[in-house]
């Protein structure tokens, strides 16, 4: 049961959102890390491998859920409404701009969404949550770097070093940052999700909640539909096969179809990229989709750097200069910023403030390599669990 407590952390959890732009590799505005609809479900299975555990044999359990949880490939793990989605306005107008500007059949379309659901508990997990408490680093952090992760990214390292070691020759990617992404998004595979992609992005795209951001949003989830589409069709892929988050982000590493399309990896060369059950094909796509997002490989060093700050305030100035290093180690001093180490002159840096609510914002200096995890997840907090996860790992099997 222990083990159920990350996941139930997880859906507690809210990001702390930094940047505002276009989509990383995951939906830059999906609400939590790995968020399952129901926890309820979570716990139900939670119960039932307790037990099995417990009489020591493989149990035949009569809860259909959880039977259809085990079974294999395209399981339903939800209650998803069949919708009559080829009713709807826009879901026609989609049909036709799939088949007027990628050559889709019509018919086939129309079948494939006829067999489409209505996933209401998407629908309001990405409502907009309650005004919450002031952002909390140490509490954000919490959650991920903690036992149990950490000793699953200790077996997961052990029983991927050599593709780790493989990604990082190919990619310059450390494998302690891949295994902190696989890590913090998954639990090393763990909970990729179980919802149709296609009911999801579909529900998304057409049925979006009534919010400030609602025509974006619903724009974002129509090209990601687009995307699943392509992405199935390009690799033979059955669509409905692909199973993902409450907002559609698909496997170990939780990229968006979109993502998969760009940056996806067939790291294991069986031919496909298949992000859910391939660890090698996850390895490889996060190290991938980091290097198209500027990691450099020359940097030898921590992405980022613990800092002092002087008590003039003058680096105030300094913060939310988005998500990129644009400042160079000269003018950080000047604005009294002193980096833990010594900065190379010649490389730029941003200056990154870990709020903690009412106890003291730590500050860190961070490089272009801090701000490729960013792109992944617009977030300080989530790139600097990252890395910290990562590093955890990476000393505890040194241990
Ligand atoms: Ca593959």
């Amino acid at each position: 049961m222990k083990s159920i407590v990350p996941l139930f952390a997880a859906l507690a959890l809210a990001f702390a959102p930094i940047g505002q732009a276009d989509a990383g590799a995951k939906d830059p505005h999906a609400r939590s890390v790995s968020a399952k609809a129901k926890p309820g479900k979570t716990k139900a299975k939670a119960t039932a491998k307790t037990k099995a555990a417990k009489s020591g044999k493989r149990v035949s359990i009569k809860s259909s859920r959880v039977i259809k949880t085990a079974a294999a490939a395209a399981v339903i793990d939800y209650d998803g409404e069949h919708s009559n989605f080829l009713e709807w306005q826009a879901m026609r107008e989609f049909i036709d701009e799939m088949v007027s500007q990628h050559g889709f059949d019509r018919a086939y379309l129309e079948s494939l969404f006829a067999q489409a659901r209505f996933i209401d508990s998407a629908v309001q997990l990405v409502k907009p949550m309650p005004p919450g408490k002031p952002k909390n680093w140490q509490v954000y952090s919490s959650r991920f770097i903690e036992p149990i992760r950490i000793a699953a990214g200790v077996r997961f390292w052990n029983e991927h070093a050599t593709t780790l070691a493989r990604a990082e020759a190919a990619y310059g990617v450390p494998a302690e940052i891949i295994v902190g992404i696989i890590g913090v998004e998954t639990i090393y595979g763990r909970d990729t999700g179980k919802f149709r992609v296609l009911d999801t992005l579909a529900t998304l795209a057409f049925g979006y909640p009534d919010t400030p951001n609602r025509a974006s949003r619903m724009q974002f989830f129509r090209s990601e539909l687009a995307n699943t589409l392509l992405f199935a069709r390009e690799h033979k892929v059955e669509p409905f096969s692909l199973l993902g988050s409450f907002a559609g982000a698909v496997g170990m590493p939780q990229f968006m179809p979109g993502s998969i399309l760009k940056f996806g990896v067939d790291f294991n060369g069986d031919g496909q990229i298949d992000l859910r059950n391939s660890p090698e094909d996850a390895i490889g796509s996060v190290a991938n989709f980091l290097v198209q997002h500027g990691w450099k490989t020359e940097y030898r060093d921590a992405p980022a750097v613990p800092a002092d700050v002087s008590p003039n305030h003058a680096w105030e100035k300094l913060l939310d200069r988005g998500l990129a290093a644009t400042l160079r180690p000269e003018e950080l001093r000047a604005a009294g910023v002193t980096a833990a180490t010594a900065l190379p002159a010649e490389r730029l840096y941003g200056l990154v403030d870990l709020q903690n609510g009412a106890e003291a914002t730590e500050y860190w200096v961070a490089n272009d390599n801090f701000f490729a995890i960013t792109k992944y997840n617009r977030s300080y907090f989530y790139a600097m669990s990252v890395i910290e996860l990562g590093r955890a790992v990476s000393a505890s099997r040194a241990n």
